[in-house]
């Protein structure tokens, strides 16, 4: 398999920590896109994927196979070991579920604003659109901070989401210390990061 993927995206890290997690990161070549963004949609990318974005995986019958959370759930697929999606008779199905969606909303809103704030002309910046991204993030982490606890240490797609999230937080932005009021999670992350996946996929 190929997994198209840049060393900086979250949403490719994601599919490498569920990769490395499942025991599948042998099988998979990885093609760097580095330096794709919405303004450079770069060659490789738009070849395989109409939508110009990455991670896309090109699986073994040469299939493409798109959109982080279905490259996710292909992978937990065809292996044989913990299931990384809650079965459907899994009470934690939902839970683990809503978790993940919760860290895509994240990404869905750190990564335009990385754009917003890095990509963008100066002058042609909005800040107001901007200040209301960070409070949406702000607020989403508020929001999982008083269950920090019970995240627990058992990896589940949600949780790899949730990581990577927070990973890409402290990536693209520095200065947004969000670890100040959320001792909880500030704990979790410290030690969901100490996986083998999460060392193995550190953003540069
Ligand atoms: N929903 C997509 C989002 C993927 C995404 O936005 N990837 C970014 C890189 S982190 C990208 O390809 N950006 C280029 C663009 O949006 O044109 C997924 O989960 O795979």
């Amino acid at each position: 398999m190929q997994l198209i993927y840049a060393p900086a995206s979250p949403f490719a890290r994601k599919v490498r920590v569920v990769a490395i997690e499942t025991g599948q990161a042998s099988e998979i070549e990885l093609i760097d896109a580095t330096g794709i963004s919405p303004v450079n949609p770069t060659e490789i990318v738009t070849r395989l994927n109409p939508l110009a974005r990455i991670p896309a995986l090109l699986n073994e019958e040469g299939q493409l196979v798109i959109d982080s959370r279905v490259i996710c759930e292909y992978l937990d697929s065809r292996h044989v070991g913990h299931r990384l999606i809650p079965d459907a008779d899994s009470k934690q199905r939902w839970q683990s579920l809503t978790l993940a969606g919760v860290a895509e909303g994240i990404l869905d809103t750190a990564v335009p604003l990385r754009y917003e704030t890095a990509l963008r002309p100066e002058e042609l910046r909005w800040t107001q659109l901007i200040d209301s991204q960070f409070n949406r993030i702000n607020h989403t982490l508020d929001y999982l901070e008083p269950n920090a606890a019970a995240l627990g240490e058992d990896v589940c797609i949600g949780r790899i989401g949730l990581a990577c999230a927070l990973g890409y937080l402290d990536f693209r932005f520095e200065e947004f210390t969000w670890r100040t009021t959320r001792p909880g999670i500030t704990a979790w992350y410290r030690d969901f990061s100490n996986r083998e996946s999460m060392m193995q996929t550190v953003p540069y």
